[in-house]
C-alpha cells in the first residue's frame, strides 16, 4: 500500500447548504485559525493551502420536489472540488479537504477515485449518511454522500465529476455509528457495509476495531481515503456540530483510531467535516479536528 506522502494540499470548502443548521460554512476559517498549517509542518509536511472554493449563499431554500435542498449549488461546488482533488493528486500530492457539510464527501470521493480506482474508505460518523432523495427525512444531502459514492440517488449527484468509477461497498467501513434512518438501515444490509456500531466500539474497544477496519480497507485496495465528520465523537468532546448525539467516541478513542492509521500507513486523502462554529465553545471543535489531523498524519507523543 502507499506510504504517506509528505506533499499536502489544503482544501477548504465553506459550505453549509447540505446540513440542517447553518455555521458549517466557517469550518475552513476555524480549522486555519486552530493553527492546521503549523501542525503539519511541525510533522514535516510540506503545505501547500489553495485556499476555499468559492460558494454563494442563496437566500431561500428552492426545492423543486426532489426532496434534495440545494441540489444546483450542491452540485456545482462538489464538481469544483472533484477537479480540484483530482488536479492536486495528480502533482502527486496528499489532498487533505477542510468541510464544510458532509456532502463534500461527493467531489472529494469522485476526485479520489479518478486517480484510485480501488480505494478504501473509513467513515467516522454518528450517522450513516446513506440516505437518497427517496429516504432521507430532511432532503438535507450531507445526510447523502455514501448512497453517492455507491453510485445510488439522483443522478446529478452520482455524475458529479462524470465519475466512471463507484466505491465497493466491501471495501467501505463504518465507525462509530448510533443513528440511522429506516431507509438507512435496510441498504447497508443489502449493499452488506461493515459498520462498528459504538456497540461494537464499547464490546471489543478501539483497537480491536481498528485492526479489523485497517485490515479490510487496505486489502486489494490501491488507496484509502478517511472521511471523519467530527459528530463522531460525543458532544462532550465536540460540542461545535449540527447534529449532536449523545453517546460518541472520545478524546483518546478518536486518536487512537487516527494513530492506528498512522502506524498502518494507508491513508491516501482524508476530509475532516461538520464543524460548527456558531455552536462551538472557543473554536474546541476546530482545535480537536487539528490535533486529530496530527495525529492520523504520524504525530506521536515520543
Ligand atoms: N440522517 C439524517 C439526515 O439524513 C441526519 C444526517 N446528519 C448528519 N450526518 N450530520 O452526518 O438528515
Ligand atoms: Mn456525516
Ligand atoms: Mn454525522
Ligand atoms: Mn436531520
Amino acid at each position: 500500500n502507499s506510504t504517506i506522502n509528505k506533499h499536502i494540499s489544503l482544501i477548504g470548502v465553506p459550505i453549509d447548504l447540505g446540513a440542517e443548521h447553518r455555521g458549517v460554512d466557517m469550518g475552513p476559517s476555524a480549522v486555519r485559525y486552530a493553527r492546521v498549517r503549523e501542525k503539519l509542518e511541525s510533522l514535516g509536511y510540506d503545505i501547500e493551502d489553495k485556499g476555499d472554493i468559492l460558494t454563494s449563499r442563496p437566500g431561500s431554500c428552492f426545492i423543486d420536489g426532489t426532496n434534495l435542498k440545494y441540489l444546483d449549488e450542491i452540485e456545482r461546488v462538489n464538481t469544483e472540488l472533484c477537479h480540484m482533488v483530482a488536479g492536486e493528486m495528480e502533482k502527486g500530492r496528499f489532498p487533505l479537504v477542510l468541510g464544510g457539510d458532509h456532502s463534500i464527501a461527493i467531489g472529494t470521493i469522485s476526485g479520489v477515485l479518478q486517480h484510485k480506482k480501488r480505494l478504501g474508505v473509513i467513515w467516522f460518523d454518528a450517522h450513516g449518511d446513506i440516505n437518497t432523495a427517496e429516504t432521507s427525512p430532511s432532503g438535507n444531502i450531507h445526510g447523502m454522500p455514501v448512497a453517492v459514492s455507491f453510485g445510488l440517488g439522483h443522478e446529478r449527484l452520482t455524475g458529479v465529476g462524470g465519475r466512471e468509477a463507484v466505491l465497493d461497498p466491501k471495501k467501505f467501513v463504518m465507525i462509530g455509528i448510533r443513528d440511522l434512518d429506516p431507509g438507512e438501515k435496510l441498504l447497508l444490509k443489502q449493499l452488506g457495509v461493515l459498520v462498528y456500531t459504538m456497540h461494537e466500539i464499547d464490546m471489543l474497544g478501539m483497537a480491536r476495531v481498528m485492526e479489523e477496519a485497517i485490515r479490510i480497507v487496505s486489502e486489494d485496495t490501491d488507496g484509502v481515503h478517511v472521511s471523519f465528520d467530527m459528530d463522531v465523537m460525543d458532544p462532550l468532546h465536540a460540542p461545535g456540530v449540527g447534529t449532536p448525539v449523545f453517546g460518541g467516541l472520545t478524546y483518546r478513542e478518536s486518536h487512537l483510531a487516527m494513530e492506528l492509521i498512522a502506524a498502518a500507513n494507508i491513508v491516501s486523502s482524508a476530509e475532516f467535516v461538520e464543524i460548527n462554529t456558531v455552536l462551538d465553545h472557543r473554536n474546541q471543535t476546530a482545535k480537536v479536528a487539528v490535533a486529530l489531523m496530527g495525529s492520523l498524519l504520524g504525530e506521536r507523543v515520543l
